[in-house]
């Protein structure tokens, strides 16, 4: 790695990259290669790949009992499972979601012909702001979508309170929020049900991969069904479904990798304080930070560029991209700001100011098992070179 003196040793005054490799967010973590292979074996001699094989029925029992949750039905991805609990909860005309999260979260509503209703957030914790929420709902609403960002717990309780004032469903997208908890008890016990992501680029994985968990026996009774085409019992359909099912190597996959969790868990910790050390000396610039009380995952490290920050976030983002450090504005510009949003509700943005600022502002940088406290002191150095102007 080259040593870093002056700006004439950036990449994007002509100096060679910091890293040979692109350093990526997003690295999946993979736990013991043999113990994954052996299932694979396994899997080959027993001849079932999928349709809700044992490696599933495991996976669901090992996640139901790691949140202390009833049902846990897993899914190919987050995305179908998003679609599915949606659909099993009966959501319909509009739902209350926050703009600012990945674009699945919007699609899986649109997708099923309901209107998302983009609601502000609050910009301490990138969340679904209540008093923004009371003020989208209308008659047509019939549900509330919380999505805990980067793993922080929505307003749980005030979101539910204004559920049960209204008559609405309340759902989580708790695609970051796995291995979570609120108030000690584990994201996933929370609202009607909560969906979980376990897509490569999440700190646990089962290559693609999702789930829903809830506490209502029922819901995941209609769920299983509309996973496996409506299917009650052999050559029996009684619910127009799809196909959800996870595959018997995404669940090996996930096998493997709940053993190394809390491994993993440890490496996004550590990383997530090395960072916190190295930026304590960078004006302008915030880590958005967990808090201690509860079980974190790390997952995501995030800064946010302020206005007193000499050097705007995109210059950031353009001299690490240099240096071969693939950094993220996740979820820029927001999914009102996506095309088929935009062209929908063209005005949407007046009622996102928190939004929009935060989604101007925020850098996601590299963590997980392939990054370690030196490489975490290279990222830091480049950001410090340009906004302090030395080392
Ligand atoms: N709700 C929320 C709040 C979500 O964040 C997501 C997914 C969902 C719902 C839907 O869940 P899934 O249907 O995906 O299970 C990535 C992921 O594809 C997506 O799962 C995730 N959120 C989102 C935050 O990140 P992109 O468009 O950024 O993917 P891409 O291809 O740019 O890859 C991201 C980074 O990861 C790159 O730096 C490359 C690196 N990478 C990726 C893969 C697949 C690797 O290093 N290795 C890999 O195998 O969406």
């Amino acid at each position: 790695m080259k040593e870093l003196r002056t700006f004439e040793d950036l990449a994007i005054n002509g100096a060679k990259p910091m890293f040979d490799e692109p350093l990526h967010v997003g690295r999946p973590n993979i736990g013991d290669r043999d113990a994954f292979f052996a299932y694979a074996n396994d899997m080959f001699d027993s001849c079932w790949l999928s349709n809700n094989g044992k490696f599933v029925q495991d996976l669901e029992k090992r996640i139901t009992q790691y949140l202390g949750v009833k049902n846990c039905v897993a899914m190919c991805n987050g995305t179908i499972a998003l679609e599915i609990a949606i659909r099993a909860l009966g959501l319909e005309g509009e739902v209350i979601v926050p703009s600012y999260t990945f674009i699945a979260t919007a699609h899986a509503l649109h997708w099923q012909a309901i209107t998302p209703v983009f609601t502000d957030i609050n910009p301490l914790n990138h969340t679904l702001d209540p008093d923004a929420v009371r003020q989208m709902i209308t008659p047509k609403t019939t549900g509330i979508i919380g999505v805990h960002l980067w793993g922080q717990p929505s307003a749980i309780e005030n979101l539910q309170d204004i559920a049960d004032e209204y008559g609405l469903k309340l759902m989580f997208d708790a695609a970051h929020a796995f291995g979570c908890s609120y108030k000690g008890k584990m994201i996933g016990n929370f609202g009607k049900a909560e969906v979980l992501s376990f897509h490569a680029t999440k700190f646990f994985n089962t290559f693609e991969g999702g789930a829903v968990v809830t506490n209502d026996d029922n819901l995941a009774e209609a769920m299983r069904l509309m996973r496996n085409f409506g299917f009650s019992g052999m050559d029996n359909v009684i619910y127009p479904g799809t196909n959800g099912k996870m595959s018997e190597i995404a669940a090996a996959m996930g096998l493997v990798n709940l053993d190394a969790i809390d491994k993993v868990i440890e490496a996004n910790r550590s990383n997530y304080y090395a960072y916190q050390n190295e930026f304590a000396d960078v004006n302008g610039i915030s880590l958005l930070s967990f808090d201690e009380q509860e079980q974190n995952n790390y997952q995501y490290v995030v800064i946010e560029v302020s206005d007193e920050c000499p050097v705007s976030r995109d210059q950031i983002i353009e001299t690490l991209n240099a240096e071969n450090i693939r950094v993220r504005k996740y979820f820029w510009p927001g999914c009102h700001n996506m095309k088929p949003y935009r062209d929908l509700f063209p005005h949407a943005g007046l009622l996102l100011p928190n939004t929009q600022k935060v989604a101007d502002g925020v850098v996601v940088l590299p963590t997980g098992t392939t990054v370690d406290t030196a490489i975490i002191a290279k990222i830091v150095a480049v950001i410090r070179l340009l906004v302090k102007g030395k080392l």
